[in-house]
């Protein structure tokens, strides 16, 4: 009964070659400190949906209104995932067919506007993300794209000037939300800003998704017309993207989503997606996700006690950049020497960077995946403490090896999927 086998002989029997990337992968994840802070690790629970008969179904179209027969017990999931989100983020609408955060993002853009249409998104270099325009991307190639940055000083976003340059460019769409911003966002002030202008406020909350459902960051759903957002990342649930909006645009979210940009859902992935949205209802969620912010907090406090430079000194959610620029090394070579030491981390362009974003002057750290394997603020000092010597003695073999001594041990007193 393929309930009650395990799957991976399988694999392993007819592709013994992809059984051995995937189980060197689980090994990675397992003794690596993971810090990229875009990823986590799924419940078992989530990646047991993940593997389910419902990945053979068509399903095209949405619960009740299907082009394709035998639909409903997928339907019984899609509806279950949707009532979920709606409950969790306290949204009129949710439509959780899009298999990715860009995908959701393609939608948005087109239920409310048209190619050529002028959007006001923050720039990939100061904390933004490519699919909120930029030139080698669809949405920079489909809309006259404008873009915002933080201010030189605080390196943090400024309202005023925001305002002004809004009234100004005056954009069809304002896009809020980033991949590599540690601040809170005013939603508040945005919707005013948007009203002024007559803009559309979209907002991408893919990386702080679970701080919000946990209530831990404050929540757009009040005030924007259309929210995105993935459902990997601090919501710790399957790849996938979601997108909620209020009731009176339902139908062309719903109608842009599918026929407009995608065809069948992919509905094992929905199912994934429904656990995910019912983990993230429990209390433990909650706890999980203050303590995602407070590591952060720590660890980022302990990296600026010992004079690194923390973009707008400090964080405001589960992630923070670190600017190498007054050191003697690249972002690139920062994470290669991580790496090395068993950390994972990824080279993030600082704001006003003077390196190509290949190089890059920063590092962006991030906290869920270690919460999630239980570590807490004494873990978060002692791997700020083991950053440090890495960072200070990067082409230092021998410091290096000592590093990656300690940071197995971590791993090791911290399983994953054990
Ligand atoms: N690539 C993701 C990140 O790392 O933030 C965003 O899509």
């Amino acid at each position: 009964m393929l309930f009650e086998e395990n799957l991976f002989p399988y694999l392993e029997k007819t592709d013994p070659e992809i059984m051995e990337s995937v189980s060197s992968e689980l090994k990675r994840q397992q003794n690596q400190l993971e810090m990229i802070a875009s990823e986590n690790f799924t419940s078992k629970a989530v990646l047991a949906a993940l593997s389910n008969p419902m990945q053979n179904k068509y399903a095209e179209g949405y619960p009740g209104k299907r082009y394709y027969g035998g639909c409903e017990f997928v339907d019984q999931a899609e509806r279950l995932a949707r009532k979920r989100v709606k409950e969790l983020f306290g949204a009129e609408h949710g439509n959780v067919q899009p298999h990715s955060g860009t995908q959701a993002n393609i939608t948005a853009y087109l239920a409310f506007i048209e190619p050529g249409d002028k959007i006001m998104g923050m720039s990939l270099s100061h904390g933004g993300h490519l699919s909120h325009g930029h030139p080698v991307n669809f949405s920079g190639m489909a809309f006259d794209v404008v873009h915002y940055e933080v201010d030189r000083e605080t390196r943090m976003l400024n309202y005023d000037q925001l305002e002004e340059q809004a009234r100004r460019e005056q954009p069809k769409m304002f896009v809020a939300g980033a991949s590599a911003y540690p601040r809170e966002w005013d939603w508040a002030r945005l919707r005013e800003i948007c009203d002024q202008v007559g803009a559309y406020l979209m907002v991408d909350i893919a990386h702080i998704a679970g701080l919000i459902a946990a209530g831990v960051h404050s929540s757009p759903i009040p005030y924007a017309d259309v929210v995105t957002s993935t459902t990997h990342k601090t919501l710790r649930g399957p790849r996938g993207g979601f997108i909620l909006c209020p009731k009176k645009y339902r139908k062309k979210v719903d109608k842009l989503n599918f026929p407009g940009t995608q065809g069948g859902p992919f509905m094992h992935v929905i199912a994934g997606k429904a656990v995910c949205f019912r983990e993230a209802m429990t209390d433990e969620f909650k706890a999980y996700q203050k303590q995602v912010k407070a590591n952060a907090a720590r660890l980022a406090s302990h990296l600026m006690e010992n004079g690194f430079d923390i973009v707008s000194g400090g964080t405001d959610n589960h992630l923070f950049l670190i600017d190498l620029s007054e050191k003697d090394l690249t972002g690139k070579d920062a994470e290669a020497a991580l790496e090395n030491a068993g950390i994972t981390v990824n080279k993030n362009t600082v704001p006003f960077d003077k390196e190509s974003p290949f190089v890059t002057s920063g590092i962006r750290v991030g906290t869920p995946a270690l919460t999630t394997r239980g570590m807490k603020e004494e873990q978060m000092d002692e791997i700020g403490s083991l950053m440090i010597k890495v960072l200070e003695n990067h082409t230092d073999e021998n410091a290096l090896k000592q590093v990656r001594e300690k940071t197995l041990e971590l791993a090791r007193a911290f399983p994953l999927y054990e």
